[in-house]
């Protein structure tokens, strides 16, 4: 007899290692024992009893956790709660989440712009190339001497930004700065990783040469005269819902801005660093890299009060624009950024004092607007290689990375789901996935990088929010396309809504849960205000259902540093 499926048991879609921490959820009254089954034969192979009940701080339902951790035995299984029903069907397995990690390495291929994504890499997403970009305008807001307004550039390759057609150099900024500490952090295990691209015969990584899709269209916007960089790379307002090839708007280049280019300075020289090694299937690049870099540095100390300000732009300029502002008035974390990475590639001093690094003991969360940590992240893992005057402050780099850890996992297992992600309703912001990525990743960076007695807590945990972002939460989504059986459907994503394909292209994650999003998109069907459970899956919907490089990005990092950290 078919046991039904109950979306009250709440779980990791995909699975679980063998010896690691297995938990189901169950949202609701259920007490008592529950079982993990083989889903045909409907076997018993773990007896459990459900835990005593916790109290969601955000929404007060009561929920109580199946803690199968003691069984290890790999396979397909369900958990079933008598009376209640049973869970979507999951694996225990060794590798359990390569295929993520993988697929969303392969997420990036799919949002290239200016190349056509054959079937034999594509699939049924194959398409025709979208905006080529050789003949983009120089916006008014950004002309120069050298470039007066309508000046045509050429500024061909990256990604698309998210669900929209258009190329910002922040959130590239941060999204490149993950994928290449991914690089940095785990270089044998990205080897490993063959995600079907077309350079995928080479001698440098998929996940690297991926990375150098968008590396080579950033280069594309520093201006050559000034080592200035600008904001983005935009149409003046919107595309419709059609797909890349059928948007053929006017693209341009708007103003230059203190964000920009010290993101850009950031993520070339980490870039250059990261291709070293890489020096004969790509000869020259991390050379122009650090030059760029140091440039944009450059530029950076000459126009540090440069705010981009896309409001008061266009009370100046025509044509107004109206795409995504990546707006951002303080840029002390950015130039914290930018030289450590410069610091670290060249071990020049000057870098390493140009900017107070520690300027308070805060230690926030990265995202795109804030930077700060990144810093911290690439000083930890430089260690001893450091110069003696970074090597003296380690010890506080360490203690940034443990307060923040230890800060996250406080009280984790007292949250409902066990998580670290929803503790507070604070989390459930726009792209709130990538705050639950962002942990992960904050936790793992000081389960290597310190001493602390809590790191094994710190690696269970950055579990905990992929589990979390993969199914073990208050709305029972796993938030990536493709990848559990309860997935995002409708994206807000053109080429997802205008290929005529049911399935959204896959690997992507959804920017998730957001407290405000009715508010923001206005999209209709919102059934809850209730903060860890505002989320609709339709494509209007983008305020919590979009997807974006600077989400996919953490997500990668996290899922491919546990299947590497496997071993350990
Ligand atoms: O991720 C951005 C989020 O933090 C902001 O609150 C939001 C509104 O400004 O914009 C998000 O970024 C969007 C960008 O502006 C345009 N491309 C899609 C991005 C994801 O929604």
């Amino acid at each position: 007899q078919e046991l039904p499926l109950s979306e009250t048991i709440r779980l990791n879609q995909l699975g679980f290692y063998p010896n690691a921490a297995k938990v189901a959820v169950v949202v609701g009254e259920a007490t008592g024992p529950f079982q993990v089954m083989t889903p045909e034969t409907k076997k018993v192979v773990f007896s459990g009893t459900l835990s005593e009940a916790r109290k969601n701080a955000i929404s007060g339902k009561t929920t109580h956790a199946a803690d199968f951790s003691a069984f290890t035995k790999p396979g397909t299984y369900v958990v079933v709660i008598p009376g209640l029903g049973r869970s979507y069907p999951f694996e225990i397995r060794a590798d359990v989440h390569r295929a993520l990690a993988i697929g969303a390495i392969k997420g990036f291929y799919y949002q290239r712009t200016a190349i056509e994504l054959p079937a034999k890499f594509a699939g049924q997403w194959s398409r025709p190339a979208g905006h080529p970009d050789t003949r983009v305008l120089v916006h008014p807001s950004a002309a120069s001497a050298g470039r007066p307004a309508g000046t045509v550039i050429s500024s061909p390759k990256g990604w698309y930004d998210a669900g929209d057609y258009n190329k910002y150099i922040v959130n590239s900024g941060i999204t490149m700065g993950t994928l290449l500490s991914l690089c940095e952090d785990f270089p044998d295990y990205v080897k490993k990783l063959n995600t079907n691209i077309p350079e995928s015969s080479n001698n440098v990584p998929d996940v690297l040469d991926e990375a150098l899709w968008n590396l080579r269209w950033m280069l594309t916007m520093q201006d050559p005269a000034d080592g200035g960089v600008y904001h983005k790379l935009t149409n003046a307002s919107f595309d419709g819902m059609v797909m890349p090839d059928k948007a053929t708007k006017d693209r341009y280049v708007v103003a230059k801005g203190i964000t920009a280019t010290l993101d850009f300075a950031a993520v070339m020289a980490q870039a250059s660093r990261v291709l070293k090694p890489y020096n004969n299937a790509l000869p020259g690049l991390a050379d122009s890299c650090l030059t760029a870099a140091v440039k944009a540095w450059g530029w950076a100390k000459a126009n540090p009060t440069v705010v981009y300000n896309q409001r008061e732009m266009n009370t100046k300029f025509d044509p107004d624009v109206s795409t995504g502002g990546y707006e951002d008035r303080s840029a002390d974390d950015e130039w914290i950024w930018a030289a450590a990475e410069l610091y670290v590639t060249t071990k020049d001093d000057a870098y390493y004092t140009a900017v107070n690094l520690f300027p308070d003991n805060r230690t926030p969360l990265p995202s795109w607007p804030q930077v700060r940590t990144l810093a911290y992240y690439t000083l930890a893992r430089s260690g001893n290689t450091l110069t003696a005057l970074g090597k003296k402050d380690l010890p506080v780099v360490k203690k940034h990375l443990t307060t923040l850890a230890d800060s996250l996992i406080d009280g984790a297992d007292r949250q409902a789901f066990q998580t670290v992600m929803g503790k507070s309703a604070k989390d459930f912001i726009w792209g709130s996935s990538s705050e639950a990525a962002n942990q992960g990743i904050a936790l793992l960076q000081a389960y290597r990088f310190t001493d602390s007695p809590n790191r094994r807590r710190y690696l269970q945990y950055a579990l905990g929010n992929l589990d979390y972002l993969l199914g073990r939460n208050a709305v029972g989504y796993s938030f990536v396309t493709g990848f559990g059986d309860k997935t995002p459907m409708h994206p807000h994503h053109r080429p997802s809504v205008a290929d005529g394909i049911d399935a959204p292209v896959p690997g992507l994650l959804s920017g998730g849960t957001n407290a405000n999003a009715a508010r923001q998109d206005k999209c209709a069907g919102y059934t809850t205000t209730i903060a860890d459970e505002v989320y609709l899956d339709a494509d209007c919907s983008y305020a919590s259902n979009e997807i974006a490089i600077n989400w996919n990005a953490p997500l990668v990092y996290l899922a491919a540093a546990l299947e590497a950290l496997q071993t350990d």
